[in-house]
């Protein structure tokens, strides 16, 4: 395989981002990969299903609709929930336009007794993970801290501290390894994250104990306003390879290829073999979060060359040529979509607002007098509003 250094393949860059991908009218998709390094892929972005030699698939036409339905729902749930905030319901929404096959391959190739550390935008993931959607709207709405018990599905709550999630994953499964059992830890981060000394930190603990756990790594090429290639000289997937474990770059638009690179990269930390380092080729197609303006810094260009590589497009056109799936299953899917946005906003709407006290629940165990004295000040100046409404009548 060639790997040009990302420094070599892109000499000057001005401060308005250009990309690889950056003339896909005129430039054929094979060229345009040829640049970059070589990624698994399985299903291509035109709906053609590919070989490749070390990662095999074979799929029902029942699980292949199921993979479908997930993006889709996952799509749909995402879109509602960019809706509310745009409508005030939610302080902010982080989207994961684009990055459905990257979650749901990866997410379905778990197994339940698996163990998932997220970041804040796997909501695709959760959803794989059986967590109910609308559970994942009360922190972005603030009326909680997190909106699920972790160990029900084994889902940890969201981390909004960047990386800080590979190093809790490195010490769960250092702890699995040591019980002895054979499910297998996943970590979430992005290219961003892939800065973080924490990062840095887990690849070596979890490669010296040989600790079960996949570093699923989402290159969405974007980390906010920052370029992928403010990160790195080299493609991220081969970072590994400097702290003694397999890197490996997935095409993350593509569901089959995420779920069986995911799929073999957890057995193998189930064998005892240590991490692997997932790298999904993939872009956020939306804003950063709801707070953003990714206009002021990429071009409009870039985001329509992604679009002709969207993960649910290739897979429906995959269906439909082979029979997989008729009308009748793509309109009641859009029944259902309909009625999991219906429920989104209904249920949203009627999450109560809560006693603000409670933000010093929970702090410490045992309790602690800084806390105590927080509360105090805080039900003291609570106490100063009843008083004025007292006044004003
Ligand atoms: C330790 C830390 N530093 C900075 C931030 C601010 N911040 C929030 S999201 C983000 C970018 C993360 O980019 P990436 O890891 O690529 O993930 P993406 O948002 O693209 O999914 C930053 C810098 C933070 N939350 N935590
Ligand atoms: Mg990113």
């Amino acid at each position: 395989m060639t790997v040009e250094s990302t420094a070599a393949r892109k000499p000057r860059r001005s401060s308005k981002r250009t990309s690889a991908v950056k003339t896909p009218a005129k430039t054929p998709a094979k060229t345009r990969q040829s640049s970059e390094p070589e990624l698994v892929q399985l299903l291509t972005p035109e709906g053609e299903r590919v070989e490749h030699p070390d990662y095999q698939i074979d799929l029902t036409a029942e699980e292949l609709r199921g993979l479908y339905r997930d993006m889709v729902l996952t799509r749909r749930f995402d879109a509602e929930a960019t809706a509310l905030q745009r409508q005030g319901e939610l302080g902010l929404w982080a989207s994961l336009l684009g990055q459905e096959a990257a979650q749901i391959g990866s997410g379905r190739a778990l197994r339940d007794d698996d163990y998932v550390f997220p970041t804040y935008r796997e909501h695709g993931v959760a959803w794989c993970r059986g967590v109910d959607p609308t559970n994942l709207l009360g922190m972005f709405r603030g009326v909680n801290h997190g909106g699920w018990d972790p160990n029900t599905n084994n889902f940890h709550l969201y981390t909004i501290v960047i990386g800080s999630q590979t190093l809790h994953a490195t010490g769960y499964a250092m702890g699995v390894a040591k019980d002895g059992a054979d499910s297998a830890v996943i970590a979430y981060f992005g290219d961003g994250a892939s800065s973080q000394g924490d990062v840095a930190e887990s690849f070596t603990f979890s490669a010296v104990y040989n600790a079960p756990v996949v570093f699923f790594c989402q290159n969405n090429q974007w980390a906010i306003s920052e370029p992928t290639e403010k990160q790195t000289r080299v493609p991220l997937y081969q970072r590994a390879q400097g702290f003694g474990f397999p890197g490996v770059r997935v095409d993350g638009n593509d569901v089959l290829a995420c779920l069986a690179v995911t799929r073999s990269a957890l057995e193998r930390a189930r064998r005892g073999e240590g991490p692997t380092l997932v790298e999904a080729f993939t872009y956020r197609m939306g804003a950063h979060t709801t707070s953003d303006d990714p206009t002021k810094y990429r071009a409009d260009e870039e985001r329509a060359a992604w679009e002709a590589k969207d993960p649910i497009l290739r897979l429906r056109t995959y269906l439909e040529k082979e029979g997989a799936a008729d009308e009748a299953f793509f309109t009641a899917l859009d029944e259902e979509s309909e009625a999991l946005g219906k429920r989104v906003r209904e249920v949203v709407r009627a999450m109560p607002d809560p006693d603000p006290m409670a933000i010093f629940d929970n702090v410490y165990a045992d309790g602690n007098p800084l806390v105590d004295e927080e509360r105090a000040q805080f039900a003291a100046y609570q106490a100063s509003f009843a008083d004025t409404a007292e006044e004003g009548k």
